[in-house]
């Protein structure tokens, strides 16, 4: 049962949106729950190429604040998003955040999970915790200070400041910045592009950045990558990619049938 989100699949590509409108699809335990479960099905679909977290009209304003307000230690515990985000962040199918309208607090969180962000002129991002007397919870202080270095994170997180899709998209917060109305066009433009390269590859690339990411030094790092890459000679995809070239041909990758 699904009443905070909406779900589709379209030419093998996951779409998800919050679908709280009146809330500004601020998000409840509830709507992270829901969350929690569809990404559970989306690791189970082997049909699934590629996740759009999209939006109408507004990405999502934060966690709830009216059902956070009374939270003492032990339920502010139970407001935990960060086994969810991980989730998705850990997803091995490319991921997609397509922002428009507000996506703060929790809900920027959300969009720094995936791997590309695209967001529009009218966006408008930030991380107003502190201005409510806490922090970031689910990940913003440590995935934002990797996307867009400590300077900038640091000036985001201390002041709480919102800033529009222009300077999101100027300091590498995101990857293209679009008007409204080409906002879900271009994800899944970029997730058609995506969907048709070796999903075996592409697990392999998000593996592989992520060692460097969480990698306790550039040896382990570089030793991880190099093994990796040596993995994928397992796989067909990776002498049906350089064959493909040499035909002059494209690819015909293993899930494609
Ligand atoms: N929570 C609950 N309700 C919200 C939220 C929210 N985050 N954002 C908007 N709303 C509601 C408003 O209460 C209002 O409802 P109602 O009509 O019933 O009063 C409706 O949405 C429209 O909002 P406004 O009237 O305020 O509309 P404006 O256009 O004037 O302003 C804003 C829009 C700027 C988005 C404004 O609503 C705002 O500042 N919202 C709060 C944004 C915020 O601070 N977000 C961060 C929340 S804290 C957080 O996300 C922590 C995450 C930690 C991770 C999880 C824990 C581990």
């Amino acid at each position: 049962m699904r009443n905070n989100l909406t779900f589709e699949i379209v030419e093998n590509i996951a779409v998800i949106k919050v679908n709280r409108p009146k809330v500004y699809n601020s998000l409840t335990k509830e709507t992270v729950l829901e969350l929690d479960n569809l990404i559970e099905e989306i690791k189970k679909n082997r049909e699934i190429k590629v996740l759009v977290i999209g939006c109408e009209k507004n990405f999502a304003a934060g966690a709830d604040i009216k059902t956070m307000v009374h939270c003492d230690e032990e339920q502010a515990k139970e407001f935990i998003f960060a086994n969810t985000y991980n989730k998705i962040e850990n997803l091995e199918i490319p991921t997609i955040a397509a922002i428009d309208g507000f996506a703060l607090g929790g809900g920027l969180e959300l969009a720094l999970t995936c791997d590309f962000r695209i967001i529009t002129h009218n966006a408008k991002v930030g991380l107003p915790e502190i201005t409510l007397g806490i922090i970031p919870g689910a990940g913003g202080t440590i995935r934002l200070r990797h996307l867009i270095g400590l300077t900038k994170a640091r000036e985001m997180i201390f002041f709480g400041e919102t800033i529009n899709g222009e300077e999101a998209y100027k300091i590498g917060l995101a990857n293209k910045i679009v008007n409204s109305e080409d906002l879900m066009p271009t994800a899944m433009e970029m997730a058609r592009k995506l969907q048709i390269k070796s999903s075996i590859a592409l697990k392999a690339a998000k593996n592989a950045i992520r060692a460097g990411i969480d990698g306790p030094n550039l040896e382990t790092a570089l030793n991880k990558e190099a093994e990796i890459w040596v993995d994928l000679f397992k796989h067909e995809d990776a002498r049906e990619g350089l064959k493909a070239f040499l035909e002059k041909r494209a690819p015909k990758y293993s899930w494609i049938q």
